[in-house]
């Protein structure tokens, strides 16, 4: 496995993780499987992080590439990244992936989305509310209903923190190269971090795409989030993984192949997210 400009011990600490990885994607698969038979099961599930669980960056105080060069053209076309004149996007006539008024735990189904949506934690002592998971009261722009998780992230060896996420498919990667992006609306409570990375896997970072040595260095985008509903718009062009970690490092996210999307807490940190009205962009 490459762990390039990783410490001996850090090294040591992914392969534990990794080892637990293995253990519990085994699971995630037979959970998967059982899809089809029983939503309220799946429900279940999710909520304990059994379901496509997008596992976590080992190292959470990695530094996002926030301050890196923009991915060239010639990269990004031939990574299959849909780029919009002047960045300007919109909400993309069937980009709806879920608006949480419906009250359940799937996206909404719409152009082959049938995902469910689940949280994720470490098991060093971070947790996730609410512990049956379900939109709710309470969303953005007055209307109902809105994904909202809370609790508190672990520090210290092992821990990776928490998060919420969705996997698009049912049956495998997604194909988005129609979309330039995704936005969603979010705001946090009070007394929350503010630090939320919003992470895409596609089959080069998810375990599930069966290419990586090193997991879950999702391409995302670090965000500072408010206690006031705003909207954020993550661009394909844009998105990176964090630096010194993950196996592959490919150049850019495959928007062809993506497995699932999530939101994720670091170590140490006390959380109070809420999400609301995500939707793929296109170009306008
Ligand atoms: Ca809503």
């Amino acid at each position: 496995m490459s762990c390039r400009g990783s410490s001996t011990t850090e090294r040591k600490r992914k392969m534990t993780t990794m080892t637990t990885m293995t253990t519990t994607t085994t699971t995630a698969t037979a959970a998967r499987a059982r899809a089809a038979l029983s939503a309220t099961l799946l429900l279940a599930l999710a909520t304990v992080g059994c379901i496509g669980v997008s596992r976590p960056r080992v190292k959470a105080s990695s530094k996002a590439s926030a301050g890196s060069p923009p991915i060239s053209a010639t990269v990004l076309a031939r990574a299959g990244v849909k780029v919009c004149a002047g960045g300007l996007t919109r909400p993309a006539d069937d980009g709806d992936l879920d608006d949480f008024e419906d009250r359940n735990n799937q996206l909404t189904p719409l152009s082959g989305r049938d995902g469910y949506w689940w949280t994720k934690k470490d098991d060093k002592g971070s947790t996730v509310e609410p512990k049956v998971l379900g939109p709710s009261p309470g969303g953005a722009g007055g209307s109902s209903r809105a994904m909202h998780v809370w609790g508190h992230t672990a520090s210290g060896e092992g821990a990776w923190g928490a998060g919420v996420g969705v996997n698009l498919s049912t049956h495998g990667p997604y194909d988005a190269e129609r979309y330039a992006g995704i936005s969603f609306k979010a705001k946090i409570g009070a007394d929350s971090t503010r630090n939320v990375r919003f992470k895409i896997g596609d089959i080069n970072t998810h375990q599930d795409g069966g290419v990586c040595k090193f997991c879950w260095n999702h391409f995302g985008k670090d965000l500072e989030l408010t206690t006031e509903w705003q909207e954020y718009k993550i661009l394909f062009a844009n998105v990176k993984q964090e630096e010194g970690w993950g196996s592959p490092r490919p150049p850019a996210v495959l928007p062809g192949k993506l497995i699932s999307i999530d939101w994720s807490i670091g170590t140490g940190l006390t959380y109070d997210l809420w999400i609301d009205d995500i939707t793929f962009l296109d170009c306008q």
